[in-house]
Parts: C-alpha cells; structure tokens; sequence
C-alpha cells in the first residue's frame, strides 16, 4: 500500500496487529496469516526480545511475512529498523523517540511511506507532527509486560489531551489492550488499537482477531 490520505490510514489503524518472533507460540507465517483471517487492517514486523532473529535470519522472515501481506493487501510496516524497510520496500516505518529524528527517516524513506511515531507528551506529539509523521502511537494505556522499557501506563490521558487541543492526525493506542478494554480506548480519540499479546499469545488467533476487530469497530 502506498500512503493514500489520512483517511486510509485512520482505516488501517483499526486493528492494528504486532509482532517479531519472540512474541508467537507457533511460526510467525502461522501466526500472522491467522491473524489476517480475523481481520487485523494493517500489520508492523518488530522482531525485538530475547531469542529476536538478526542479520539474515530477520530479513528471511521479514519477507516472508511481508508477501503474506501482499497477497492479503495488509499493509507491511517495520519497527525501528529503517534499513530493512528501504531495502524490502516496506510501507511505512514505526519510530520511538530514541530512533534517528524523523525528519531524516522521512528523507530516506520518501514522501509515499508512512511513518508512525511513539509519542508520550504534547511537545513529543508537536515535534513529530512537524516532521511529517502519519500517525502517533500513544502508550502504554495500561500496564504491559511486552516491551521491556516501556513507561509506566498512562491511561488514555494523552489522547485526550491531543484531541481536546485539536489535533486530528491518526492515533493508535498501545500497551496492554485486549478486546474487552479496545473500546474504552477508541471513545478516549484513538483511531485504533496496536496489540501483541492479545493475538499473539491467544488459544486461537484467528478468533482473538475477530473479538478485537469487533470491539473496535462497533463504538
Ligand atoms: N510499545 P502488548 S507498549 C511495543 O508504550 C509496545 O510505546 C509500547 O504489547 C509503548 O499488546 C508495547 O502485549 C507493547 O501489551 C505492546
């Protein structure tokens, strides 16, 4: 997918699905494809963690996940490693705040890709609108035990916050959601919802998927 107006993002954050090898119980190619037979709208490749694949082994799998994409029109985004995803083509990049400043990925990536950021104040929001960014990250919500330096949880407060001071560029929430709290997330300003547990480690993806996609989708 080629970057198409905010509207085509705002739509593809909706369930938004994660994930890198360390985060699945059977094969990554398992894992995903279910999760796209639940109906995850876009997926982000973040293969970070104890046992995460480097080097060849991560661009194997990179690939391979990238063309389950393709062939399902999910669009194929990758955390962090800008290399990767200029070399694969990829659709977009997601960002932190300790990764190169965002001007600079917009540069190396081009105009037609779609860069998210992780933001965790207004000025962080400010600073990475002006650089171009598509959409924010905003986390944790609540308390997650998947990303090993993440802050302490937050609630919806920042979105908030950024809705209230208008700001309309898409926003995922992130850190702790599940099906049962999607919702609350979505009537805070979020547009979507980013998981990893919540599908991945799940008794059956595929329905773990839908029950996101339905939380979301009926508020
Ligand atoms: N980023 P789970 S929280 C990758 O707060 C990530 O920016 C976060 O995993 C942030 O759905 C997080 O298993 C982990 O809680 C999300």
């Amino acid at each position: 997918m080629s970057k198409t107006g905010i509207d085509a993002i705002k739509e593809a954050l909706k369930v938004y699905f994660i994930m890198g090898s360390p985060n699945c119980k059977n094969h990554p190619v398992q894992v995903l494809k279910e999760a796209i037979e639940g109906g995850i709208t876009l997926f982000q490749f973040r293969e970070k963690g104890i046992g995460a694949l480097t080097d060849d082994k991560k661009v194997e799998l990179a690939k391979e996940l990238q063309q389950i994409c393709r062939e399902q029109q999910i669009p194929f985004i990758i955390n962090d490693d800008i290399g990767l995803a200029i070399a694969l083509n990829a659709d977009g990049v997601h960002i932190g705040q300790d990764d190169e400043p965002i001007e600079e990925v917009r540069k190396r990536i081009g105009s037609d890709k779609i860069i998210g950021v992780s933001v965790h104040s207004y000025d962080e929001a400010m600073t990475a609108l002006e650089g171009g960014a598509d959409y924010f990250g905003i986390g944790p919500i609540f308390p997650t035990s998947t990303k090993e330096d993440a802050k302490p949880s937050n609630g919806t407060k920042l979105i908030e916050e950024l809705r209230a001071r208008g700001v309309t560029l898409p926003i995922v929430g992130i850190g702790g959601i599940t099906a049962e709290t999607a919702g609350s997330v979505i009537k805070a300003g979020a547009d979507g919802v980013s998981v990893i547990t919540a599908i991945s480690h799940a008794h059956s993806v595929t329905e773990a998927a839908k029950a996101l996609r339905k939380s979301v989708l009926e508020i």
